[in-house]
């Protein structure tokens, strides 16, 4: 096309492409969580993050925009650590990012796969990401060669946690963080809104995927690799004595139960300097 037709270009618009394989990624991150750290100082070493956790690379045009999806409720210590980690992380994979937690507002029975959904749909509104990494909020990447751009298939990308001896603890197992495009997303009609607890829902999308006639992509085990931050059961997150019921009906039940039948009231969408939090009212079990 004759682009000088389109009048004079913007100057963002005559970057360049960013090059395929970014100069500033490293290899394996050293992870600690020094005490004492703060938000405000996450902040600060993070000047070319704007409002709501968004960032473009200043001086070439991003190849991939990737959302990352965080469901949240009371670990805000966990998240000072993932943000400290990842806005760095993210940059130094020159993604244009943008980093959205979504928060279960009450004290019901916390239902992470749900907050998903809700991420997903609300993140869209924003910007036509390539793009989603459904993240736990105590999960760090602990090498930069884990690039958070999707694949031909959904990913699975902690594949090797510390917790597990840096291994897959099961062939199946989804858990932790995962990658899809949306078309990727709407094709296994997202996540499933019926798991209340702990445990079950990332089997069942595991399934879901290939339900949805898809394969399960992974990084390699040197570098998928997450360190946990250690904690216990949460309170409100007890785990839930129905999964196995559940996860033996997926087949028949995940087209009528997903994407296409989330229901959900937004109680605030703020835009933090390093993230935008979403506080969603998501209801109870039926
Ligand atoms: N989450 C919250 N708040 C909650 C519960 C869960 O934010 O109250 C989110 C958070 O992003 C978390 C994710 O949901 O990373 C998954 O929940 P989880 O961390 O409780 O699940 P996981 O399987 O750990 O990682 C379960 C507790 C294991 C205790 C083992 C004690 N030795
Ligand atoms: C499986 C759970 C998954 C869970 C995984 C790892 O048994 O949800 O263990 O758990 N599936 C069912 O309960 C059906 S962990 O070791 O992280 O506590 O993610």
């Amino acid at each position: 096309a004759n682009l000088s037709l389109l009048g004079p270009a913007l100057n963002k618009e005559d970057m360049p492409y960013c090059p395929k394989q970014s100069p500033l990624i490293g290899g394996p991150i050293h992870v600690t969580f020094p005490s004492g750290l703060t938000l405000a100082e996450v902040e600060k070493k993070n000047p070319l993050v704007v409002r709501g956790g968004r960032y473009r690379p200043p001086n070439c045009e991003a190849r991939h925009r990737t959302a990352i999806i965080i469901p949240h409720r009371n670990r805000e210590h966990h998240l000072k650590f993932l943000l400290y980690y990842l806005h760095p992380f993210l940059q130094r994979q020159q993604l244009n990012y943008g980093i959205y937690v979504i928060h279960q507002a009450g004290n019901y029975t916390f239902n992470r796969a749900k907050l998903m959904n809700v991420g997903f749909r609300e993140a869209m509104r924003d910007e036509d990401w390539d793009c989603l990494f459904f993240h736990d909020v105590d999960l760090i990447p602990e090498d930069d060669r884990n690039t958070y751009v999707c694949d031909t298939h959904p990913k699975h990308a902690a594949i090797a946690m510390d917790k597990f001896g840096y291994k897959l603890p099961y062939k199946m197992y989804f858990g932790g963080v995962s990658a899809l495009t949306p078309v990727q997303y709407l094709k296994m009609n997202g996540f499933p809104n019926n798991y209340w607890g702990w445990g079950g829902e990332d089997d069942d999308i595991g399934v879901r995927v290939s339900l949805g006639g898809m394969l399960i992509s992974r990084p390699s085990l040197k570098v998928g690799r997450y360190k946990m931050i250690k904690h216990r059961h949460d309170k409100g997150n007890e785990v839930n004595p129905k999964r196995f019921n559940m996860l033996a009906k997926t087949r028949h039940t995940w087209k009528e139960d997903g994407m296409n039948t989330v229901e959900y009231e937004i109680v605030s969408r703020d835009y933090q300097l390093l993230y935008t939090n979403i506080t969603v009212n998501i209801g109870t079990e039926a």
